[in-house]
């Protein structure tokens, strides 16, 4: 791997950090309250992501694979030593926690908080509510059941209740409500909407999660919020409207699913507009996709693609270092080979989006990530 992006990085870093420079000499006098700071004997290296994170507050998140995880060795070993925060790719998903109703099935999601625990990282719970991955006795689409209102609003409920309460003080910020909006900005008319009669049934669920685990941290999480447009305001009038009805809500989680084939998003500004209403920011489920070839989805058409993958990754990562709320920067996933990207976009096809290649080796995008937290000494800590 040339180095080209060594110089780049290190441009933009310090245009970045600009007139913050002069707080660097101080901040050692800040004292350090960070839980996962590597003590004398870190478990995990000094360059990992999650120690770099660390200097700044900031928590290095990654979706996590339970087919792999405990079984691929390698894929178990980086989860471990980069990463200081985990989110359940799929496994605390309703679909997989109460496929049979009444019966839950928790085993999964269970070894995943005990592999966090093990290795010292948050959780991110995903996602209580959400018109995918919905138990077929439930639903098959979101939009349709054969349900009755009263019995959907109750079963919702006891859905709340049973997974907060199962997981209460283990997980640092939960996904309470999942994609309610569409591109429009209009409200999904899913079977919570139609069973409420609109969008009140986000309040109900904010209310009931905060009253089953007062101490996590409970987000609304949804795609393209990183730019301005008529989903992010539709959002960010929500956000408002709760909190004036003063709805537990103590994030917002933008998920950052991005493509090098659309204009990099005005991300930053949107992080600081929902944090000046008093809510905490996180990006998700960052990656970013480029088109590849049809028989290697994992490779760039164009060889030059992984420049414009790194500016991304690295302005993403700025965006949310920059704004102190921003409080975790969770990419969806580290490996191209599991990643949702090449199934889901394959007309034409798109992949290559993660930080490492199909063998599980950092792609140059990690390094760029790498070299933004070790360079990001005028960030303000979290
Ligand atoms: O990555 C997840 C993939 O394995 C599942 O098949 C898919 C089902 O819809 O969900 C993916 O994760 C989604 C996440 O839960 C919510 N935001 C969009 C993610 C990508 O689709």
């Amino acid at each position: 791997m040339g180095r080209p992006w060594l110089l780049l990085s290190v441009t933009s870093a310090a245009a970045l950090l600009g007139g913050q420079l002069a707080f660097v000499g101080s901040a050692t006098a800040v004292p350090d309250l960070v839980a996962d700071r590597p003590s004398a004997a870190p478990a995990y290296p000094a360059d990992s992501l999650r120690a770099l994170g660390a200097r700044t507050g900031l928590k290095i998140g990654t979706a996590v694979n339970m087919d792999q995880l405990g079984s691929n060795e390698k894929y178990t070993q980086i989860t471990a030593e980069q990463f200081s925060s985990v989110t359940a790719e799929n496994v605390m998903k309703w679909a997989e926690v109460e496929a049979v109703r009444g019966t839950y099935t928790w085993e999964k999601a269970d070894q995943m908080v005990a592999f966090a625990k093990k290795n010292k990282q948050l959780v991110r719970g995903h996602t209580l509510l959400w018109h995918n991955q919905l138990p077929a006795w439930l639903s098959s689409d979101g939009y349709t059941t054969t349900l009755s209102n009263d019995e959907v609003k109750a079963v919702l409920k006891k859905h709340v209740f049973a997974q907060l309460r199962h997981f209460k003080g283990d997980v640092w910020q939960w996904d309470v409500v999942n994609e309610a909006f569409d591109d429009n900005g209009q409200p999904r008319e899913t079977i919570w909407y139609k069973a409420w009669g609109g969008t009140g049934y986000i309040a109900d669920v904010f209310r009931w999660a905060h009253q089953a685990d007062p101490k996590a941290l409970l987000f609304y999480n949804d795609y393209n919020l990183e730019f301005t447009g008529p989903k992010s305001n539709a959002v960010y009038e929500l956000v408002k409207s709760l909190k004036a009805q003063r709805v537990p809500i103590h994030g917002v989680g933008f998920q950052g699913h991005l493509s090098t084939q659309y204009g990099y998003p005005d991300l930053q500004s949107n992080l600081e507009r929902f944090a000046a209403l008093g809510q905490k920011v996180a990006l998700t489920e960052v990656d970013v996709r480029t088109f590849t070839q049809a028989d290697a989805v994992n490779t760039p058409v164009n060889p030059l693609a992984s420049y414009a993958q790194e500016s991304y990754w690295s302005r993403s990562l700025k965006a949310c270092l920059a704004v102190r709320a921003c409080i975790s920067f969770t990419p969806w996933g580290f490996g191209d080979s599991y990643s949702w990207v090449p199934g889901w976009f394959d007309d034409p096809q798109e992949g290559a989006a993660l930080i490492y290649d199909e063998q599980l080796n950092p792609k140059s995008q990690y390094y760029v990530l790498q070299q933004d937290l070790a360079l990001a000494a005028g960030a303000p800590r979290r």
